[in-house]
């Protein structure tokens, strides 16, 4: 392993006058860049020499951009090594980060430059930035929330990375065919990707399996198993207006060379020669593998300790290197904060324990007070059956010592727990211990079992004689590519498996947890995590999401960002979102909005055009646009969307033409997002909404009064489009289920009116923007438990309305497409499903009176327009650089630290 030093200069070629011009006297103008990009174009072996195609363009222009870029990395590095300063680390197993080129030119405020220089080559800058494939190395919100916090860290002069893992296949394309969606592979690398430098110099070893053994000193170490090493691809992130560039590094994984079987495969055996090197290289073929198999279980796991150990070695690498000669790793802590991003890098918590124990010779006491005051943990989900959980077994044969150490400080809790509370009542003390172990299924561990028989003996008595007695020296676990005896458990009703509970390891192995919106972090405090909240309150903090402007506003809505420039008189509200709230004085004035409207139309006209592209649809550019585009999931309720839009078409169907213009406004309505693809409930879901699209679109008895839309294939590129475009859009999840939502934030900021229950982030949005600018309705948190004990006691009464589109749908009204599994999950008591779970039936009525009043208000465009305007002015609370602030104060104590 090579300590990680993370230079790489800019080749010599590059200064050469006359070839490159001159991007190292910062800014340059068109005409050096025009020259670098033509450097290499000339030297990018990738294309043919003939031609300069638009892929040859962005690939040559995106190269020209990462040597202006590097410049500000190398410095910003060197900076950080200089000052020896705490540096935050984001550790996740998603980062979606979209296309980087109009960001990029973006930030270093580049674009005029840009676009000229490619005019010059007889190019436009928008078709070259549409050539760049999209980064979807994440799902939806959880991955993009760690992009835009980058953009914010780097904005904001923090000293912090992000680490990842760089998955060969992104999140897959989405094919809408007659049956619904397809998943394609995606291939986001296989043109190469200008934007990341290969660092040959920088990996570790990583390894799986094996056992652990005592050696002859006592101590308990890893040994043995199958070793692959991680090598690193950093990729420059820029600040905005800023030299400051920090770094995103993914990790690829292979197999050391020495690993190769050359004897093998001269004996004419290829494919056993190359086997380890497959194994490791699947590591990162793709985000989230399907883990309903064992094997999709054992890579994803695979991932996660991958990510955490490559990062952690390369994080302590550092710190020892900057402690010169001189490791004191008491100030671990002072010089490195590690955020984990949701559950899914918990193993950093038993990984770091393990490298300060058995490597650098720490006791366990001293290297708990390290890693716990070194990670913090998010939490993204209450979702029940979100919240992770690893087979114990698996992960024993998978990570043998980490398993120890787990064990280790699951007891370790139990006997704070008894500590706290005593062991006068023990029905009370097993609630706690089945609410808050870590280890899930098991007995109690046979000391403290002893101790609540003899409650005189003290706790830390007990564990001096446990290990005394302990004589297990060898944990076998050569059977790792073995047949697992995990499934006997999982088939056996009587033997419930025997569990990991990440989320428990985090919070009891960090130092902070924290929600993603103030509702959620309550729930999280007072439901969730409750008995962990009670002993450890000062633990527990809410964090509410951010997104970055500069993406979200600045650069994918030119048109609105020029409008609000001149009527604030500077573009600063791009840095001090909170600039924004001075054109609240400005809502009523009929010149900004004209100009308001302007900005939308012209968005709108885009989208209209792209629409037409995608699906064939042709739709009218001033109908209300009405969007809802996010992870398919029966909580976001697309369903009771698309249920809304098939009441409305029935009652317009059933109207004259004049009562149908008196009480409908005419609307496109636009759906898009991803179904996971085994989550078959989903899938429904979307082949229900192109169906209920395909009949109402060829209706001519409808036409523009209502248009329903799937857009396929929704990625961060196409929400860059259809966000500035949008008047309304649909934040409509059960209450309590959402745990924040970010698109809400980008579409109010957009000036695009919310339609939502009081769940997430809507709450804070509502508050900032006033509640009469925002469309509510629906149950609340508080009473959803209630309301589902109701409906499953068969007392709910539906509205008539409900019944009357369900029975519209199974009258097949579009399509034969059986639609009863569907359906079915609306029941209170059929066989299909759940009852109703997700409460649509009881908020149907809500929603769709809610609905008429948005067509009131889009009647009156004047109000329309300022309620938009009031949405954009309040929304600057929900920057990401407001989140990243926090964060860096509450949680990381990090300081920024600027070049000059
Ligand atoms: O994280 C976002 C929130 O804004 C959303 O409300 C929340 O749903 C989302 C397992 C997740 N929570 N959990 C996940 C993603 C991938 C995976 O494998 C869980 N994503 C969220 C940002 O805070």
């Amino acid at each position: 392993c090579v300590s990680g030093e993370p230079k790489q200069r800019v080749r010599d070629p590059i200064t050469e006058e006359g070839i490159l011009g001159d991007l190292s006297s910062f800014p340059p103008d068109a005409a050096s860049i025009a020259s670098s990009i033509k450097y290499h174009a000339e030297f990018t072996p990738l294309f043919s020499s003939q031609n300069f195609e638009p892929s040859k363009a962005f690939f040559a222009t995106a190269q020209s951009v990462r040597d202006a870029l590097i410049i500000n990395w190398n410095a910003t590095y060197d900076l950080y090594e200089q000052m020896n300063v705490k540096q935050a680390y984001y550790l996740s197993m998603e980062f979606l980060q979209g296309r980087a080129l109009l960001n990029a030119i973006g930030n270093l405020e580049l674009t005029g430059e840009y676009a000229e220089a490619l005019k010059k080559l007889g190019y436009n800058l928008e078709t070259v930035a549409s050539q760049e494939p999209d980064a979807a190395l994440g799902n939806g919100g959880l991955g993009r929330l760690a992009s835009c916090f980058l953009d914010s860290l780097a904005t904001l002069n923090y000293p912090a990375w992000g680490y990842g893992l760089r998955y060969k296949h992104g999140l897959f394309k989405q094919q809408i065919t007659k049956d619904g969606q397809e998943e394609v592979a995606e291939s986001w690398l296989e043109i190469g990707n200008p934007w990341e430098i290969v660092r040959n110099d920088v990996s570790y070893p990583v390894k799986f399996g094996g056992k652990v053994a005592v050696g002859s000193d006592g101590k308990r170490r890893w040994i043995g198993g199958e070793d692959i090493v991680a090598v690193a691809y950093d990729v420059p992130i820029p600040g905005y207006k800023t030299k400051t560039t920090i770094n995103l590094r993914l990790w690829s994984t292979k197999v050391s060379s020495d690993r190769f079987d050359l004897s093998a495969f001269n004996a004419g055996e290829h494919t056993k020669a190359c086997e380890a090197q497959a194994n490791a290289e699947k590591i990162c073929y793709i985000l989230y593998p399907g883990d309903e198999s064992e094997e999709g279980k054992i890579l994803r796991l695979k991932q996660q300790y991958t990510l955490c150990s490559a990062s952690l070695q390369d994080i302590i690498a550092r710190f020892e290197r900057r402690s010169g000669g001189n490791v004191r790793w008491e100030e671990f802590p002072d010089k490195v904060a590690v955020q984990m991003n949701d559950t899914h890098p918990t193993l950093c918590i038993p990984e770091l324990m393990r490298i300060l124990m058995d490597l650098k010779g720490m006791s366990w006491e001293e290297a708990w007070r390290i890693t716990q005051r070194t990670v913090a943990y998010t939490n993204h989900t209450v979702l029940p059956e979100a919240l992770e959980k690893w087979s114990y077994d698996l992960m024993q044969r998978l990570l043998p010592r980490h398993v120890e150490i787990i064990e280790m400080i699951d007891e370790q809790l139990i006997e704070d727990i008894i500590s706290e509370y005593g062991t006068s009542n023990p029905e009370m003390l097993e609630k706690k211990f089945a609410a808050m172990r870590i280890l899930e299924n098991f007995d109690l561990p046979a000391s403290i079992a002893d101790l609540l028989a003899k409650p005189e003996q003290r706790p830390v008595d007990v564990i001096e004689n446990a290990e005394a007695n302990d004589e297990a020296t060898v944990t076998d676990n050569d059977e790792l590519e073995g047949e697992g005896t995990q499934t006997v458990y999982q088939e056996s009703a009587s033997i419930p498996p025997k569990m990991v509970r990440m989320a428990n390891l985090c919070v009891v192995g960090g130092h902070a947890v924290n929600g993603v919106a103030e509702i959620h972090s309550e729930i999280v405090k007072n439901e969730v995590f409750n008995d962990f909240f009670q002993l450890w309150p000062e633990k527990f903090q809410n964090k509410t999401n951010g997104v970055t402007p500069r993406r979200w506003i600045r650069f994918c809505n030119p048109d609105l960002s020029v409008v609000i420039t001149k009527w604030i008189g500077t573009e600063d509200w791009v840095l001090k979102t909170e600039k924004l709230a001075e054109l609240r004085k400005f809502a009523d004035n009929e010149d900004l909005q004209i100009e308001w409207r302007a900005a939308k139309r012209s968005n709108k006209i885009k989208v209209a055009k792209f629409l037409k592209e995608k699906t064939g649809y042709s739709v009218n550019p001033d109908a209300m646009f009405d969007i809802q585009v996010k992870r398919i999931h029966e909580y976001k309720r697309q369903l009771l969307n698309i249920l809304g839009i098939v009441y409305r078409y029935k009652k317009m169907k059933e109207m004259a033409v004049a009562e149908r213009k008196a009480k409908f406004v005419p609307r496109v309505c636009i759906f898009g997002g991803k179904a996971f693809a085994t989550y078959v409930q989903a899938k429904r879901i979307v082949k229900f909404i192109t169906d209920v699209g395909a009949t109402i679109n060829h209706d001519p008895d409808i036409g523009d009064f209502l248009k329903v839309v799937f857009v396929p294939d929704y990625n961060v590129s196409v929400a860059e489009l259809l966000i500035p475009a949008s008047e309304l859009s649909q934040h409509i999840s059960t209450a309590g289920m959402e745990a924040s939502g970010t698109s809400n934030m980008k579409f109010s900021m957009n000036g695009c009116i919310l339609i939502g229950t009081l769940d997430g982030a809507n709450v804070e949005i509502r508050q900032e923007v006033g509640d009469e600018n925002f469309f509510l309705f629906g149950a609340q948190a508080h009473e959803i438990a209630a309301l589902r004990k109701e409906r499953a006691a068969g007392k709910f009464v539906p509205d008539e309305r409900f019944e009357e589109v369900k029975e519209f749908v199974k009258s097949g009204a579009f399509g034969p497409y059986n639609y009863d599994k569907l359906m079915g999950s609306l029941e209170g008591d059929e066989g299909f499903g759940r009852a109703d779970y997700f409460l649509v039936g009881k908020d149907f009525p809500s929603y769709i009176e809610c609905q008429e009043t948005v067509d009131d208000a889009y009647r009156d465009q004047r109000r329309w327009t300022k309620m938009s305007i009031l949405n954009t002015t309040g929304s600057y609370k929900f920057s990401s650089d407001r989140t990243i602030h926090e964060y860096a104060k509450d949680i990381w104590n990090i300081q920024p630290l600027q070049l000059h």
